[in-house]
């Protein structure tokens, strides 16, 4: 057991909220084990039972929801509205895949033998390892737990050290729905010691993943002696292109919502924004306008507008970007300081922060930062837009404002992410579609939608021959 603790504290207060265990490899070993004996009896739960457990899980989300949007603008930060939005994410999440136990489809098709059935059916694959960010705290525990339930995997949820509260929260409405004990397990603490047992433990042949891009490749390493399934969802540096014949008040409003909602903390966040060189000078003053009349404070207050970012580490390297850029030589509008008027010095504020002038090779303009910053970027037609949206080693989000339905088009075809917004911003993913990106946002799986059915099953194809003797394919067939 592990006598270790660690606390959660408010990132806008600093108060503490609660102790957790720092989970050692011998805990994490005890929920597996309870996970994988869970399994045996949850595999053969039949799915609607099994979806049945799962709407009464959403039913209980929905009577919650108040107090766990409270508890999320406390714990993880986030004002109070996005805070509702994640736990309405998950209460979606967790209906659409309770509606999935009637259906989890397969195939059946014909024969080349006569009096021969053949189909295909999804199994479960066992043990799911989920490793879950701070950022959706309840929403994307979710999207990894619902789909993998459903499907009849039993699972040990490894969330982020800064939320451990909500997770613990969430983990335990499980009971009251009905779940039986053992399926869903969890364990705290740091990825070097929990998250590691986690993803190299024998029996977890799953691992779901979201997070940073280089955990990401660690995971994908400490994976692979065990050729395990992995399913990533990792980084972003989203762009939203403006045209010239764009509704600006439309394009303002979509930025400002996407760069600096949940303070730019979100993979989809904005963080650069293209614009056609004709109404750069507008849009920017715009921006800056509202970037400027944005209210800091904690989540929990109705007028805040920017709650505090997650930690001393992020606002830390937050601060770092802004140097970044200066010396690149880009010009920094507005922002660009941690904000400590009044309270605000108890918790990580960091102020709406836009630069103009970027290039489209800077580093501000390359990597991801995490937090209220973004890059204005001047290109001279619809081609350049394309090509500097594309010019990145991510490919998660991207948006186009434009009136031009050719353009809006073409700009679907060719941004190459797996996420495209037409007069939207970066943001606002459905549940019901699926969600990740290509390049190094992920490795090519998507969460969410019926696509997240498929990283928790494995296909079975079945033959069932009725003719009562031996029919070889391949070679009686012409017969
Ligand atoms: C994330 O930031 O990892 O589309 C998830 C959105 C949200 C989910 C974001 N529905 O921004």
């Amino acid at each position: 057991m592990a006598t270790e603790t660690f606390e959660s504290t408010s990132p806008a207060t600093g108060e503490v909220l609660g102790t957790f265990p720092k989970s050692d490899a011998a805990d994490v070993e005890r929920a597996v084990e309870t996970a994988r004996a869970a399994f045996e009896t949850w595999r053969l739960v039949p799915a609607p039972r099994r979806g049945e457990i799962l709407y009464r899980f959403a039913q209980i989300l929905e009577r919650e929801k108040a107090a766990l949007t409270d508890l999320m603008t406390h714990e993880m930060g986030k004002v109070k509205a996005e805070a509702g939005g994640d736990v309405q994410e998950a209460i979606d999440m967790t209906y659409y895949m309770a509606g999935e136990g009637r259906r989890l489809w397969g195939q059946t098709t014909p024969s080349e033998l006569p009096d021969k059935f053949n189909m295909s059916v999804r199994v479960p694959i066992g043990v799911v390892g989920a490793i879950t960010p701070w950022n959706f705290p309840i929403a994307i525990p979710s999207w990894k737990l619902a789909p993998a339930l459903i499907c009849g995997n039993t699972v040990v949820l490894k969330p982020a050290e800064d939320t451990p509260l909500l997770a613990d929260r969430f983990v335990e409405l499980f009971d009251e729905a009905g779940l039986p004990a053992g399926v869903v397990n969890i364990v705290h603490g740091y990825g070097d010691t929990a998250g590691e047992a986690l993803v190299r433990h024998p029996d977890v042949p799953v691992i779901t993943f979201t997070g940073s891009r280089e955990t990401g490749v660690a995971v994908t390493k400490a994976a692979a002696d065990r050729l395990k399934h992995v399913h990533l969802e990792l980084g972003g540096k989203n762009a939203i292109i403006v045209l010239d014949d764009a509704d600006l008040d439309l394009a303002v409003e979509g930025i400002v919502w996407s760069a600096f909602g949940t303070s730019g903390q979100r993979c989809t966040a904005a963080s650069r924004v293209i614009a056609h060189e004709t109404i750069y000078d507008a849009l920017q003053s715009r921006l800056v306008a509202r970037a400027e009349s944005m209210r800091l404070g904690p989540g929990w207050e109705d007028d805040t507008d920017v709650g505090p970012v997650i930690n001393r580490a992020a606002i830390e390297k937050i601060h770092s970007y802004t140097k970044i850029g200066q010396d690149e030589g880009a010009r920094l509008l507005t922002g660009g300081e941690i904000a400590t008027e009044g309270d605000l010095d108890k918790g990580f504020f960091y102020r709406p922060t836009i630069f103009g002038d970027v290039e489209a090779g800077m580093r501000i303009a390359q990597e991801e930062i995490f937090g209220p910053t973004t890059a204005l970027i001047k290109v001279g037609d619809f081609d350049e837009a394309i090509r500097v949206a594309n010019g990145i080693r991510f490919g998660l989000s991207s948006s186009i404002f434009t009136r031009d339905v050719n353009k809006a088009f073409r700009a679907m075809r060719d941004l190459q992410t797996g996420i495209t917004y037409i007069n939207a911003g970066t943001t606002g993913a459905e549940v019901h579609l699926p969600f990740g990106g290509t390049k190094d946002t992920g490795n090519g799986h998507r969460e969410a939608g019926q696509t997240a059915l498929d990283v928790f099953t494995e296909w079975k194809s079945i033959y069932v021959d009725y003719s009562g003797r031996l029919q070889r394919a391949q070679i009686d067939t012409a017969s």
